[in-house]
């Protein structure tokens, strides 16, 4: 499974007092570690401050210490673009995160993916909110693949976000994302991702039912994750879970987990 390391997001109190101090040192720090510890992308969000100008500060920061693509994730268009200008090299590497059926993001956002050919991560909202039922956000889905479909998009670089809400609103939240996963995969063979995060909202022991949650999501051929890769249990389950899944041949990456000691049990 694809790896977004969500750490370097302001909604973090100290990564955002990082950004606001331009505290260089540990910000490539925590970009350096979340790459180490198997981070295929580095989420950048610094919604909470002056989010443009802290989204240049923090690309160029990242981009010092690592290769590793980007994903820039705002609901601000000109926040994604100062992401996207700001970003060396090649800019058909950064995941957008996110593209949705909300009429300003389609006008804003939509461009931007188009113009550079960029992966983008497609989230089942629109100007209504996020739909109850599973058969409506499945509708979005294909809303939002036609759109991409009529502008030539490839379609391989699309991850559907079905959006996970919490098990303590409505006990069936867990398992209406997974006939979403399931549908949406089955109906249009694209890329499926999660922040997975929101279904533990206020229940206790939050980690517990965050990573048994993974596990599920990745039984239902979920394709990636927005998730905290420094926790050494959560990357345990990443690693068997792919080892068990077919996923790890040879089990060259559980073995390689094993003598780094990064396997947790
Ligand atoms: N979908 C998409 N993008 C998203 C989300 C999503 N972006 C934002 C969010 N949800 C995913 N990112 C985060 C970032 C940080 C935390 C949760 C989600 C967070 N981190 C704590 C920390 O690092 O201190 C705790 C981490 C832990 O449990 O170990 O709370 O759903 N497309």
């Amino acid at each position: 499974m694809l790896i977004i390391g969500e750490k370097l997001n302001s909604s973090i109190p100290t990564v955002r007092q990082f950004i606001t101090e331009k505290n260089t040192a540990a910000i490539q720090d925590l970009a350096k570690r979340q790459v180490a510890a198997g981070a295929d992308y580095l989420d950048l969000n610094t919604a909470q401050g002056d989010e443009i100008p802290n989204m240049e500060w923090l690309v160029q920061t990242v981009q010092e210490v690592t290769d590793v693509p980007l994903c820039i994730d705002s609901t601000s268009a000109a926040a994604i673009k100062k992401g996207l200008d700001t970003v060396r090299g090649d800019k058909s590497r950064v995941l957008i995160n996110s593209l949705s059926l909300e009429k300003n993001r389609i006008e804003e956002v939509l461009p931007l993916v188009l113009e550079h050919r960029c992966p983008v991560i497609g989230l089942t909202l629109d100007d209504n909110g996020i739909p109850k039922t599973a058969e409506e956000r499945i509708a979005l889905s294909e809303r939002l693949i036609e759109l991409l479909n009529q502008n030539n998009y490839d379609l391989d670089r699309l991850y559907i976000d079905p959006l996970v809400l919490p098990l303590a609103v409505n006990h069936l939240n867990a398992t209406m994302f997974f006939k979403c996963l399931t549908e949406i995969k089955r109906l249009f063979q694209v890329k499926t991702v999660s922040g997975l995060s929101n279904i533990s909202y206020n229940s206790p022991k939050r980690k517990i039912v965050n990573r048994h949650f993974l596990t599920l999501c990745m039984a239902f051929d979920m394709d990636a994750a927005i998730l905290d890769p420094l926790d050494r249990k959560i990357m345990t389950s990443v690693v068997t879970n792919d080892f068990l899944l077919g996923k790890d041949r040879f089990g060259k990456k559980y073995l390689k987990a094993y003598r780094s000691e990064a396997l947790d049990d």
